[in-house]
């Protein structure tokens, strides 16, 4: 079985844009640094990583018959939004499990970026007061549990879409295209840098790429602060997508990266890094990312270059996951 035997749901525009940073480049003196945009590959609310992720699982939830999408995530998940528009597109319900995931002072931050979207969306959505865990919880599946005794018929959709068995697909899928990207602007990208939490995107990516059998690194920067258990969940999922997408040889312990240093404490609590790192994204590039994912990511790409770890050299392509809604919540740091 090949990744191209999979039934896949169209939800992309097509390809997300690739493009060059150059005043981020410049700014940094050394490697050339690109960005891949998952923030604009659909029209589906603001599109993300998840939408990608749900090309391949909607096929599955459409042949079980289900009437409900049901998910779980923080506050201001992005994932939840996302599931909360791909069922506004087919049609179905969405029931969210939306965890307190994030002790963040901010007044609004139940009511407006992530999860005002998903509201207006039409999901149900119910705020849950359990903290951060990116594994199977409960609350989850007593809300399937509530569908069924209601009288419908559930798709349980786990954090961040990665715990489902076809949640590395569409990262896998993204790696296809990089190739393809590369050979039409005559690139090659010898690193990766992705924000990981959950693991699945940067797992599909590690499985993707382990096909193309290049020599690239693919660096995921850890913004769960539970490392062990995002390291843990990125290499089943890895491991689990390469023997899907049939790789014809198990993947090397070097293939999994994931970095600490960058999380602060707490996931979800921003720290200077953060913060320094969205404002240079935005004031030299106009490129907008987050407090939760991608200001941690781009926080680490930025201390590697510095530090040298990422060669002068080197063509970098920055994985932008599409976290920005989640701002709105995080107006006082700014
Ligand atoms: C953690 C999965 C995750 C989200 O948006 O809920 N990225």
């Amino acid at each position: 079985m090949s990744l191209k035997d999979f039934p896949r749901y169209p939800l992309l525009f097509g390809p997300s844009p690739v493009h060059p940073l150059k005043r981020l480049s410049t700014h940094l003196g050394g490697p050339s640094i690109w960005a891949k945009r998952e923030d604009c590959n659909s029209g589906l609310a603001y599109g993300g990583n998840k939408t990608r992720k749900m090309e391949y699982i909607v096929p599955d939830a459409l042949a079980s018959g289900a009437d409900t999408l049901v998910s779980i995530g923080g506050y201001q998940s992005n994932h939840t939004r996302q599931v909360a528009a791909v069922a506004a597109k087919l049609g179905l319900k969405a029931r969210l499990v939306q965890e307190k995931w994030v002790d963040w002072p901010d007044a609004v931050n139940d009511k407006v970026g992530n999860i005002l979207l998903s509201r207006i969306m039409g999901a149900d959505v119910r705020l849950d007061p359990a903290g951060f865990d990116i594994g199977i919880r409960d609350s989850w599946e007593n809300a399937m549990e509530e569908v069924r005794s209601a009288g419908g018929k559930p798709y349980g959709i786990p954090a961040g879409a990665s715990v489902h068995p076809l949640g590395g697909l569409g990262f896998a899928n993204w790696a296809q295209e990089v190739a393809d990207q590369e050979a039409e602007l005559g690139v090659f990208f010898d690193t990766i840098v992705v924000c990981t939490v959950t693991g699945s995107t940067h797992a599909g990516m590690i499985a993707g790429f382990a096909g193309q059998e290049r020599q690239r690194r693919i660096i995921g920067i850890d913004a769960s602060a539970t490392l062990e258990k995002t390291r843990d969940q990125v290499d089943r999922i890895a491991r689990n997508t390469a023997k899907l997408i049939g790789l014809s040889r198990e993947l090397r312990d070097d293939e999994i990266t994931v970095l600490e240093g960058w999380a602060g404490d707490r996931y979800g609590i921003p720290v200077q890094s953060t913060m320094d790192a969205i404002r240079t994204s935005a004031e030299l590039e106009g490129m907008i990312i987050d407090p939760v994912y991608e200001g941690k990511s781009m926080a680490g790409l930025i201390d590697l270059v510095q530090s040298g770890d990422i060669g002068p050299t080197s063509t970098v392509l920055y994985a932008h996951l599409g976290g920005q809604p989640a701002l709105n919540a995080y107006s006082g740091i700014f």
